[in-house]
């Protein structure tokens, strides 16, 4: 009811305001300023572009892409009669990928330092006009865009999402349109789940069986159906597949064209499950006993640190990874052990002996400074999961920790030192069902994550002297649940406008935001044919 009074009182609202603000409030994230103008900038056929610089190269792409598939037009360069101009200025925006865009009715002018900051003047130029500019249909309009000048840059530099594609597996396709939502956003971070213990879904040269065995899971293979019962669901659900390196690259390269840097993750040494059943020989102490099970209930599913067989084979993997994705950091997992591994491995008794360690944990660590050594080897970086720095840690400062159980966890790493992204469970789990309902899709093992629940998130508050240390936010999309594109997509939209905009924007308000997703977002997600939850019946 009281969702059906905001309506009422958005709706005619928003006649009443001249054409300029009305198309000006609809941008997500929010800007850090807006003067509003009188007139509008109309395109047409006849609209040339002229760039000073191939910093907005990327920009430009873009534009005209989206320009001819919706409207048929094919934006030329001319230096003389250009309407809009792409210009560097490295004086533009003290920030890294900030951009002024100033419209008026005459012409456009774009302003930025690098790359990145000409792309999101220019996502921002099309949020400002009509949303079937992201419609993959031709369709006749006239494309106005208000008057006006926008100064802007984001307040976190990590503003990301992951996307499990083991525990069910997404097509390239899917994946590009994942990446290309997020640019329209302006997230600028990939994170790419890739193996895990339902499958393996990179390929590596070297050890074909990684995806060979690892990446086919059902009747007849080695993996068997997940043990998780949401995941025998409907049969048009794809447990088996994998990415070739040939597409990685393209997907690379992909993300690149939009400002998206992907941190690739290989999950050690548990939730490897896929790893161990395609290696075992390399990859499991053969005298080990030990039985135990995950808490999602995979059995024995932890590779082994004692041997070294393990770090040839790993070495040779994070070398091939590392070639493939550009971006500095690997994300190596560490997350959730299950108890009892390695409790019965003569070779990690013997490591322990040797090097004088009272628990796993400290082995774990061991296990990580061994990885983070290869990793520098390989000119990278490690990302990882919180618990890989619990206790002593002994990884290198250059790690980038991810904290998912509570913001505490986060404040604990940066108190540490560590640069470190928030990813708390209670705000940014899209994996976890909006309401407490047995008909909503989702987990429910965590508590429910409405569209509030996630604008509502603070990621400094209380973090003190600790802020500097905090590079920005992270939401999870895990697939145990996600059975097919659809239920990506709804568990997805339209949480991520909201991630958008607490990584973009320090300035925040709910009805303001609210108002901008119905006017300006929704369309948009319409005229792209995604399957958004509809928010305003939360
Ligand atoms: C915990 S968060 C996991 C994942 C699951 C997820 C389900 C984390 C690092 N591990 O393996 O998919 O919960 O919500």
């Amino acid at each position: 009811f009281s969702t059906a009074i905001t309506l009422l009182l958005i709706i005619p609202l928003s006649f009443t305001m001249p054409m300029c603000a009305a198309g000006l409030v609809n941008i997500i994230p929010k800007p850090q300023k807006i003067i509003t103008k009188k007139g509008t900038f109309q395109l047409t056929q006849h609209t040339r572009y002229y760039s000073d610089t191939p910093l907005a190269d990327n920009a430009l792409d873009y534009l005209k892409l989206h320009l001819q598939a919706s409207s048929g037009y094919r934006l030329l360069s001319s230096k003389r009669s250009a309407q809009i101009t792409f210009h560097y200025n490295p004086k533009q925006n003290k920030k890294k990928e900030g951009y002024q865009l100033s419209i008026t009715k005459e012409k456009i002018t774009v302003e930025a330092r690098d790359s990145a900051g000409f792309f999101y003047a220019t996502i921002t130029l099309m949020q400002l006009m009509a949303p079937e500019i992201w419609s993959n249909q031709q369709k006749r309009k006239q494309w106005k865009i208000p008057a006006c000048i926008i100064e802007d840059a984001p307040h976190f530099r990590w503003r990301g999402i992951m996307l499990d594609t083991s525990r069910n597996f997404f097509s390239t396709t899917y994946i590009k349109k994942f990446i290309d939502r997020m640019a329209q956003y302006k997230l600028n971070r990939f994170h790419w789940h890739l193996t895990d213990d339902e499958g393996w879904r990179i390929e590596i040269k070297h050890y074909p069986l990684l995806t060979g065995i690892g990446a086919t899971r059902g009747p007849g293979t080695k993996l068997p159906f997940s043990t998780y019962p949401a995941m025998r669901g409907p049969k048009n659900h794809v447990q088996s597949g994998y990415y070739t390196q040939q597409e990685i690259r393209e997907i690379v390269a992909y993300a690149k064209a939009r400002a998206i840097e992907i941190l690739p993750e290989i999950d050690l040494p548990s939730h490897a499950k896929a790893a161990v059943t395609a290696y075992p020989k390399l990859l499991l102490d053969p005298q080990d006993k030990s039985q135990y099970h995950s808490v999602q209930k995979i059995s024995n599913n932890t590779i082994n640190p004692a041997i070294e067989t393990t770090y040839r084979l790993l070495e040779t993997v994070l070398k091939e990874v590392a070639t493939l994705f550009p971006f500095s950091y690997i994300h190596l997992g560490g997350d959730e052990v299950p108890k009892g591994a390695w409790a019965r491995s003569p070779a990690v008794n013997k490591l322990m002996n040797e090097k004088g360690m009272q628990s796993r944990k400290e082995v774990t660590n061991y296990f990580f400074v061994r990885m983070d050594s290869i990793l520098a080897m390989c000119g990278k970086k490690m990302a990882i999961w919180q618990e890989a720095i619990e206790g002593k840690p002994m990884v290198r400062k250059s790690t980038l920790v991810m904290a998912w159980k509570n913001t505490e966890a986060g404040i604990v790493s940066a108190k540490k030192g560590y640069a470190t992204v928030m990813a708390p469970v209670q705000f940014l789990y899209f994996d976890q069902q909006y309401i407490r309902s047995k008909q909503e899709p989702g987990h429910s093992w965590s508590s429910p994550v409405s569209l509030k629940k996630v604008y509502s998130f603070s990621p400094l508050s209380n973090t003190g002297k600790a802020t500097s240390y905090i590079q920005g936010i992270n939401a999870c999309l895990w697939s145990e649940t996600l059975l097919n594109e659809d239920i990506a997509d709804y568990l997805a939209w339209p949480r991520i406008l909201a991630l958008s905009e607490v990584a973009w924007s320090s300035n925040r308000n709910w009805n303001d935001f609210k108002h901008r997703v119905q006017k300006g977002a929704l369309p948009r997600l319409k005229a792209q044919h995604i399957n958004y939850r509809k928010c305003f019946r939360l």
